[in-house]
């Protein structure tokens, strides 16, 4: 059946008129073609349809699109990349919902190296801005498997991971200012640039992580750091899984706390990627049960980091921790590691469906953690296939899960609930969080009811409704209904 477009009121229509006018042509699309990639989320889970997307060129065009969806009552979806993982970005299916999407305010509008920070839109590239600071001498190390196409502006209201979080932190520790259209069309201009301002609430940590449910992130100061000029990576097997939190605790000490990435993946999906993932290769012979990829950086090129690390691993060999290692002798071989760290998410997209996960625990309850939500899965559904990995350094595992070999995966995904509720037990048992970095969105509001007191759930509400009171931003996502 084919569902009828939303016929807008007439105040909606003369709001739509208003916003078009506002942004010219470049500015606004509504052909079905252009508008389809943007409706669909990453995971292929939820699709929407919208009034259209607007497309503003810069902060003052997103505070007269905001002011006009205001007064109107227009709903607005916030929109970067379009690359989240919980459906955060993507609108409902009644069609009544604006799309605002970052992508073209994309300037750089500063680089400071002496002050060690950017000014950038909130469009910008995720991997343009490395390239930026990296031009500058320095270092931005937010760095995830979605860089080529995350906007910062996603990232910073996403509060984004990935790769290099135990050396630098969130996306949160990464911002010293914020510029931010709040949802009456007021501009907040908080770029300050400062390593210490102590007046009052730090109230770019609201926006921060809000998932666009209190206003528009339109730029930011980021900080930048110095550019490592080494970086000795290793792939290496280890004995078993408690080992990663004894080679994790040794690996930081050993480098002076230079340890920039430190991830978990089981042996058999980097037999998965090489099977499905184009170029990925897997470099050892045999399957082994879990591998580290690890890198530490060094600010010179003596060889210094390199040293660090095989020394490292020489006493872990001795130790029996560490039973077999790849250390890259190029940027190409380095490379092709990475590309192989990033291949096992797509690799088990291939292997059929799946049910995915994001959880944090303490970083000493990651073994246990992957222990007992394996026998519970495996309890629930034999033949079930848990895949986790992820960023062990920070206790931040992707528990995601492959349906059993011959199970329908419309019988597999029909029990996605069911198993993502017992997986979040785990977590929550051991003192973790059911999101570590993907946020809440859409598709874990629910969940979030289970983690956080009357008290917590009180205090997000009435953030929300002191700066969103008329719930246009971003609704339906991340705060639970009451
Ligand atoms: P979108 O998906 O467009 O939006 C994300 C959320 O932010 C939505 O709620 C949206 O409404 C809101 N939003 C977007 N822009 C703004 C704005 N300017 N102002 C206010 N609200 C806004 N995430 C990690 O944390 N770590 C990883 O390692 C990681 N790896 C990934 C690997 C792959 C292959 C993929 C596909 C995703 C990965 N992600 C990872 C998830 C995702 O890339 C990040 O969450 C990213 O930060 C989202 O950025 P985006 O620009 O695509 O935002
Ligand atoms: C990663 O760490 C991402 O690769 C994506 O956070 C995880 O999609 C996933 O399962
Ligand atoms: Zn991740």
């Amino acid at each position: 059946m084919t569902e009828m477009p939303y016929t807008p009121t007439d105040v909606e229509r003369d709001a739509l008129s208003r916003i078009r006018t506002c942004l010219g042509p470049k500015g606004w699309v509504d052909d079905a073609e252009t508008l389809t990639p943007w409706l669909i989320d990453s995971r292929r889970v939820y699709e929407g349809r919208c009034l259209g997307m607007a497309r503003p060129a810069n902060t003052q065009e997103v505070a007269e699109i905001l002011a006009i969806a205001y007064k109107a009552g227009l709903q607005i979806v916030p929109q970067g990349g379009n690359t989240g993982r919980v459906g955060g970005a993507t609108p409902d299916t009644t069609g009544r919902q604006l799309l605002l999407n970052l992508g073209r305010m994309n300037s750089v509008r500063d680089v400071d190296a002496a002050n060690y920070t950017m000014t950038v839109e909130a469009g910008c590239i995720l991997k343009d801005l490395q390239g930026v600071a990296e031009q500058a001498d320095r270092l931005f190390p937010l760095s995830l498997g979605a860089e080529g196409s995350c906007q910062i502006g996603g990232n910073l209201a996403s509060n984004a991971g990935g790769i290099n979080v135990v050396r630098y932190g969130n996306a949160r520790d990464l911002v010293l200012g914020l510029e931010v259209v709040l949802p009456d069309g007021r501009i907040w201009s908080g770029l300050r640039r400062l390593r210490k301002d102590n007046t009052g609430y730090d109230l770019k940590q609201i926006f921060l992580g809000s998932e666009g449910t209190l206003g528009i992130i339109t730029a930011a100061v980021l900080k930048l750091f110095p550019l490592p000029k080494e970086r000795a990576t290793a792939l290496v097997a280890i004995a078993d899984l408690d080992t990663a939190v004894t080679l994790l605790e040794r690996a930081r000490s050993a480098s002076g706390d230079a340890l920039m990435s430190f991830e978990l993946m089981p042996g058999f999906a980097l037999d998965w990627a090489e099977k499905y993932v184009e170029g990925a290769k897997q470099p050892f012979d045999t399957t082994y049960d879990w591998t580290i990829l690890m890198e530490i950086g060094g600010p010179r090129t003596d060889g210094a980091a390199r040293i660090a690390l095989e020394s490292l691993l020489e006493s872990a060999f001795e130790d029996g921790l560490v039973i077999d290692a790849v250390l890259p002798q190029s940027e190409d071989q380095r490379a092709q590691i990475w590309f192989l760290r990033e291949a096992i998410v797509e690799a088990q997209v291939r292997e059929g469906a799946q049910v995915k996960h994001d959880v944090s625990v303490p970083v000493s309850q990651v073994p246990r953690f992957i222990r007992e939500a394996n026998a519970a899965v495996e309890e629930m559904m034999p033949g079930i296939r848990p895949y986790p990995f992820g960023h062990v350094g920070d206790g931040n595992i992707h528990y995601n899960l492959s349906q059993p070999i011959d199970m329908p995966a419309r019988e597999f995904l029909g029990r996605y609930a069911e198993l993502q509720h017992r997986v979040h037990d785990v977590a929550l048992s051991l003192d973790g969080s059911i999101s570590a970095e993907h946020g809440i969105g859409r598709s874990k509001r629910d969940e979030l009811l289970r983690c956080k007191s009357a008290v917590e759930l009180d205090m997000m509400r009435s953030l929300k409704t002191l700066f969103d009171p008329k719930g246009l931003m971003n609704p339906g996502k991340t705060i639970p209904d009451a």
